[in-house]
């Protein structure tokens, strides 16, 4: 089928692909590119995950990202990422593109997202209400694996916020269980946040080294490598709890500790505090090029047998 150039300084430009007839409805198979409903938010909006597949037998990698309202780069990062899969003429991004199943939520948080347009820049947490003066849960807290342990609070003022259970929050329930649909086809999966300059995994939840400490610290170096490779930007890589900060119940977590996904990776991207996540649009472009590099290198390993 045609190439659909996306426009990735809008991420909302994602419902018009499930709303053009002449691509069919929601849900329905395009040939390459099929748009699914992951489930619906607090405020009933629609959490969607587009799917690229150019051929049958191939392994999966799960991209996710705006889980945090404020954090705008990544959303239009991997938006630049899914136009590069379905346009790109380059050998390397055609190899890779065709040879993985994607899985992307680029809007893992839509309530937030839109609450961050309107009328708090820096919004990070979903809109839910469990406190008549404080909204809002941290969705990368909420999921149900070593939940409200370390790097969260019990106050639903905190940013950081778990909830008050394990998946109380809609859109984590609804997200976890599309993942849990297409687990026993995932090799990979990367949760894209900002900001900082990091590539990291697991754990967050403990220093204890996760099982494959070796193989996930020697591709987070290749793909930091070829990511500054790109640009000049430099990025710091190893665990999550070492190199940004403890955190439990994040999805990485979840992923790597309840459903054994192999190669798994958290990004912080740019910038390193210059603008923060208040990052000029002029370095979408950028870094949608430098994070497509390194990408590519983990899937370049992850192909290794
Ligand atoms: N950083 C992430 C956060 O949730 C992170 C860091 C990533 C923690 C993956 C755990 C797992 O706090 C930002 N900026 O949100
Ligand atoms: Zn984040």
């Amino acid at each position: 089928s045609m190439p659909h150039t996306i426009n990735m300084h809008n991420v909302q430009d994602i419902k018009h692909l499930g709303h053009n007839k002449e691509r069919g409805a929601t849900g329905d198979d395009v040939g390459v590119v099929t748009l699914s409903d992951v489930g619906e938010t607090y405020e009933g909006r629609v959490i969607k995950a587009v799917k690229i597949s150019h051929k049958t037998g191939n392994r999966g990698v799960f991209i996710e990202t705006g889980i945090h309202a404020c954090e705008w780069i990544g959303p239009a990062t991997v938006l630049y990422i899914l136009n590069e899969l379905l346009t790109s003429n380059n050998t390397e991004i055609r190899d890779i593109a065709d040879n993985f199943d994607w899985y992307i939520v680029p809007s893992a948080n839509p309530d937030g997202y839109e609450y961050s347009h309107t009328t708090d820049r820096l919004w990070r947490k979903t809109r839910s209400e469990y406190n008549a003066t404080c909204y809002g849960v941290d969705p990368n807290r909420n999921w149900d694996f070593h939940w409200g342990e370390v790097g969260t609070s019990p106050d639903p003022c905190s940013r950081m916020y778990a909830g008050p259970e394990p998946l109380s929050e809609v859109e984590i329930r609804g997200l976890s269980q599309y993942i849990t649909s297409v687990a026993e086809r995932l090799d990979v999966y990367i949760s894209l946040h900002s900001y900082g300059q990091l590539l990291m995994f697991p754990y967050g939840f403990t220093d204890d080294p996760v099982d494959n400490y070796d193989v996930l610290y020697n591709i987070a170096e290749k793909a930091a490598n070829s990511l500054t490779s790109v640009h000049g930007t430099v990025y710091k890589f190893g665990p999550i709890i070492s190199t940004v900060y403890p955190a439990s119940g994040s999805s990485l977590d979840w992923v790597k500790g309840v459903l054994n996904v192999t190669f798994t990776f958290a990004y912080e991207l740019r910038d390193n505090g210059t603008y923060g996540d208040l990052l000029p649009a002029n370095l979408i472009i950028p870094s949608g090029e430098e994070t497509l590099a390194s990408v590519i290198t983990i899937l370049q390993q992850a192909r290794v047998p």
